[in-house]
């Protein structure tokens, strides 16, 4: 028994853990950077706020957003897009914050996908209760580029699907700093996030915050 195994989880070494084809699982890639991360994200929802948006059946998402970078993933009642303006005041998003592109970059890279050059970051935040449903993200039209996913503060267990809605996922912890890089033969499959334990976390609070980096292509944009 080592005196520092019931932190294990705050201390243990970065590992690159292949998951699936084309799913890595790079854990404690950015704990130390993660204060950062979050000063970056605290100046991106100064300007545009976190905010929980409509889906077309008229229900509100637990999770609240906001964006970063030259477009930014909505939900209306009018349906999913990406959209250069925040609707909210009608402005460009910020721009995506130089700590948070080098480390979409440095990830990809260790994930298996050189040269990825993600134009979009949509930020997630979770409270305790909040999940997010089995979904398939296909509002890129342009599925050769990899999804980078950043999470941090609470922990989550992230549901791994495959390319059939209908097969049970498999359950994965996540943890502050982890980052999940998907591209390639798993681009496409179904994944979502259980619902937030209760819990406090010394950086983030109440919430887990993850940011999703990808490459949209510009015939998605709508506005
Ligand atoms: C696998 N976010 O924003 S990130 C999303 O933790 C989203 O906030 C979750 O799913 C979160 O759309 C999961 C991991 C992720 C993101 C996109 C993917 C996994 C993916 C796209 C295709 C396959
Ligand atoms: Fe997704």
């Amino acid at each position: 028994m080592h005196s520092s195994d019931s932190l294990w989880h705050e201390t243990a070494a970065p590992s690159v853990e292949p998951l699936a084809e084309g799913v890595t699982l790079l854990r404690a890639f950015c704990r130390e950077e993660a204060p950062d991360l979050l000063a970056a994200v605290a100046s991106v929802a100064d300007a545009s706020p976190f905010r929980q948006m409509v889906v077309p059946s008229g229900h509100t998402m637990s999770v609240a957003m906001t964006n970063c970078g030259d477009l930014g993933w909505v939900t209306d009642r009018t349906g999913y897009r990406y959209t250069s303006l925040d609707p909210a005041n009608s402005k460009p998003w910020p721009p995506m914050p130089a700590p948070l592109l080098h480390l979409a970059q440095r990830a990809a890279t260790a994930g298996a996908f050189p040269g990825f050059t993600p134009n979009a970051c949509l930020i997630n935040r979770y409270a305790p209760g909040t999940r997010l449903s089995l979904h398939q993200d296909k509002n890129e039209h342009d599925y050769t580029h990899p999804i980078v996913s950043v999470s941090l503060g609470l922990p989550a267990t992230f549901l791994l699907g495959t390319l059939r809605r209908a097969d049970t996922p498999r359950r994965i912890r996540i943890e502050h700093g982890d980052i999940l890089v998907w591209g390639g033969p798993a681009r496409l499959i179904y994944h979502g996030v259980a619902p937030i334990a209760d819990g406090m976390h010394p950086l983030t609070g109440p919430f887990r915050i993850n940011f999703t980096f990808r490459r949209v292509a510009i015939t998605a944009t709508l506005t």
